[in-house]
């Protein structure tokens, strides 16, 4: 039987690429434990909203936990949006909007350059641990591509000719923010099994 751990998240997009990359887990999300709190994620920055998700779900229902919060970080809007790309366009706001919004904000800037961060926060058995996965690229000047979600239509990884958007998810898994971060998970999980 697979070993069965709680991804402390309410993004469906986000639940299906970690369950294509933990495919030897039962990863199950926020709904099927029963949670359908909107946990408030007021933390400084991505390192905090990690642990604060986490930390939600092990006190609350006391199981082991992982929870990771992703911020799209633009160079030449000095790191925004950062901490508050969920709701950059404001609160409620769709992918779209954030989007529409990010590219007004770039319009005739010469310096695209961008970089996708994730931290993970794990809760194992009484300790807590974090890991980082960074993927660098470019903001593009239109959108490009319909897979993905959130920023992916307008964001392309360095060394690529596609958008996230464009990618399948195995390719955008391979060297995602995300997929770099779980993949320390991963080898964090195997070395101590
Ligand atoms: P949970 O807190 O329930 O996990 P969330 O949608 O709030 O879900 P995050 O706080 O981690 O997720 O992410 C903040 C925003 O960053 C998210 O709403 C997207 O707009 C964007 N984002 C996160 N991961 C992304 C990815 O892989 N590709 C494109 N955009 C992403």
């Amino acid at each position: 039987m697979k070993e069965k751990l709680v991804f402390a998240t309410h993004n469906k997009n986000k639940l299906a690429e970690i369950r294509n990359i933990l495919k030897n887990y039962e990863v199950v999300g926020l709904r099927d434990i029963g949670c359908e709190t909107d946990i408030v994620e007021d933390g400084d920055n991505l390192q905090d909203n990690a642990k604060i998700k986490a930390d939600f779900v092990t006190n609350n229902y006391h199981l082991n936990c992982f929870a990771d919060d992703t911020g799209l970080e633009v160079e030449a809007l000095d790191g925004a949006p950062g901490v508050y790309s969920a709701r950059y366009a404001g609160e409620g706001c769709s992918y779209h909007d954030n989007v529409v919004k990010l590219l007004a904000a770039m319009k005739g800037i010469k310096n695209r350059k961008a970089r996708f961060r994730t931290v993970i926060a794990l809760n194992l058995n009484g300790k807590q641990y974090f890991f980082e996965g960074i993927v660098n690229g470019r903001i593009l000047e239109e959108e490009q591509g319909n897979g993905g979600f959130g920023y992916d239509p307008i964001f392309q990884p360095d060394g690529y000719e596609e958008s996230f958007a464009e990618m399948s998810m195995e390719e955008k898994n391979k060297i995602s923010h995300r997929g770099r971060a779980v993949q320390k998970l991963v080898e964090f999980l195997q070395v101590r099994s």
